[in-house]
């Protein structure tokens, strides 16, 4: 992607192309797999109703429920609500906005992980009032990120890992890029809805302070100190603990115009395409890098690394997009599943879990949209039958804690009904009920309104 291509003008190349299925084109009939997705959305989100409602998450083999911390921020009821707005469950989406607004308190002697919160909570809640119009979810949202504010007093200004909600007291100075870098798409939309704008500029400053620390490669590693600065651990990649920090240099730009982001996401992709790049008779990967030197220091691909398929599809690069794609399946029909690690050189298992993570349907779904190769789309009946093979239990839907023995947890994901589904439905769908044009998708796929200039 050249930086002389205007916002306008990316946004149509991105985005007008989100909505070109051709049904008879594909083979597949996307209709009908759209309305499968739709039908395992309310098997797990009426699980969750019947079950656990008014938790955080569901127990699917237990029928119970969970909470993060010691009180409930109702986490999947306020995670599912984009997506029930999606699929065009209005009745649902309805009675469950009438719950949460008459709920949902951040008034709460609980210490919370800022990035968590940040992501599910407060990129629902911002995302909610926009579909919604509902007052009420943006005095929400404002009043939660007033009290995560607090996190970016730091000598540097990347934020400390958690805080209290109500005393406003925090801890944690161990952080990595992805909890520091993924923070301004949330605070900057809400910034614009608002008219405050110190959630921007907190946001903004953490993501700037850390990309003024990466190695003259122009690589990051995966832990930092935000207090002193100093790096902690410095493998590169592009997985867990990094990606969504590479995500939101790029997104912010597309939503803000914020031309900083712009020129800090294109000396990223460039170092990233430079040393973690890994070419292999196998595959196109990407692996892991000493940020100073550039050696290989690992030959792992994580579940979470395959968003990087759609990120590329909106930086334009579609070559590497659908080579990095082809890989990620690769290993889902080698394991039927993805695995939290695979390691791409002995073609093994590294980490075995697979937590209904969304990142390989959510670059198919980029994918298809970009491309409208029908690939993908068959692609999308594989990743959903395997879901309903191997996680599909009692009621709804577990992480599997073994890929070889398929072994299931007793817990259901809020990002599960966030993304993975969406992402799923969106895929099959000609007809989401949103105008995409002017949409950017949070790294938790909460739909946010470019609705400022
Ligand atoms: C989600 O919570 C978000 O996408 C986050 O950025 C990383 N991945 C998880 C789900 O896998």
């Amino acid at each position: 992607m050249n930086s002389h291509i205007t916002l306008p003008g990316l946004l149509l190349t991105v985005l007008l192309s989100m909505q070109c299925g051709d049904v008879e084109k594909d083979g597949i009939d996307a209709d009908f797999y759209a309305n499968e997705v739709k039908k395992e959305f309310l098997y797990a989100w009426n699980g969750y109703k019947e079950h656990a409602w008014g938790y955080d998450g569901l127990r699917p083999q237990s029928n119970t429920g969970y909470n993060w911390y010691d009180e409930t921020l109702y986490l999947s009821a306020v995670e599912a609500l984009s997506t029930m707005y999606i699929l065009g469950l209005d009745e649902e989406f309805r009675h469950t906005t009438k719950f949460i607004l008459s709920r949902l308190s951040f008034d709460k002697d609980i210490y919370v992980k800022n990035f968590e919160i940040t992501i599910r909570l407060l990129g629902g809640l911002i995302s909610a009032y926009q579909l919604s119009g509902e007052k009420g979810f943006l005095n929400l949202a404002d009043d939660l990120a007033s009290r995560l504010l607090p996190v970016f007093e730091t000598p540097t200004g990347m934020p400390y890992v958690y805080v209290n909600l109500k005393t406003g007291v925090v801890r944690g100075t161990e952080s990595n890029p992805a909890e520091i870098g993924t923070l301004l798409v949330e605070f900057g939309a809400l910034s614009k809805l608002t008219g405050n704008r110190v959630y921007y500029d907190k946001a903004k400053k953490a993501l700037v302070e850390l990309y003024k620390r990466r190695s003259p490669p122009g690589l990051v590693g995966t832990k930092i100190d935000v207090i002193t600065g100093d790096w902690l651990d410095t493998r590169s990649h592009i997985g867990a603990a990094i990606d969504s920090y590479y995500e939101y240099l790029l997104k912010s730009w597309l939503l803000f115009g914020d031309e900083e982001c712009l020129m800090m996401w294109e000396e990223s992709i460039a170092a990233i395409n430079t040393y973690l790049a890994d070419e292999r008779e196998n595959g196109f990967w990407y692996g892991h890098a000493d940020m100073y030197t550039g050696e290989r220091v690992r030959t792992w691909y994580g579940a979470l690394d395959a968003f990087f398929g759609g990120v590329l599809v909106i930086h334009g690069d579609l070559e590497r997009a659908r080579r990095l794609q082809d890989s990620g399946y690769y290993v889902w029909t080698k394991f039927r599943l993805q695995p939290e690690q695979f390691d791409y050189e002995t073609e093994t298992i590294a980490s075995h879990p697979y937590y209904l993570n969304p990142e390989l349907i959510e670059s198919a779904y980029y994918l298809y949209n970009a491309t409208g190769d029908p690939l993908y789309r068959r692609m999308g009946v594989t990743f959903l039958n395997s879901l309903r093979d191997y996680c599909k239990i009692g009621s709804g839907f577990a992480d599997v804690m073994n890929l070889d023995t398929k072994e299931l947890s007793d817990r259901m994901e809020s990002y599960f009904l966030a993304e993975t589904l969406k992402y799923l439905y969106l895929l099959f769908s000609d007809a989401a009920l949103l105008d995409l044009k002017h949409v950017v998708f949070t790294t938790e796929a909460h739909p946010i309104q470019k609705t400022w200039k």
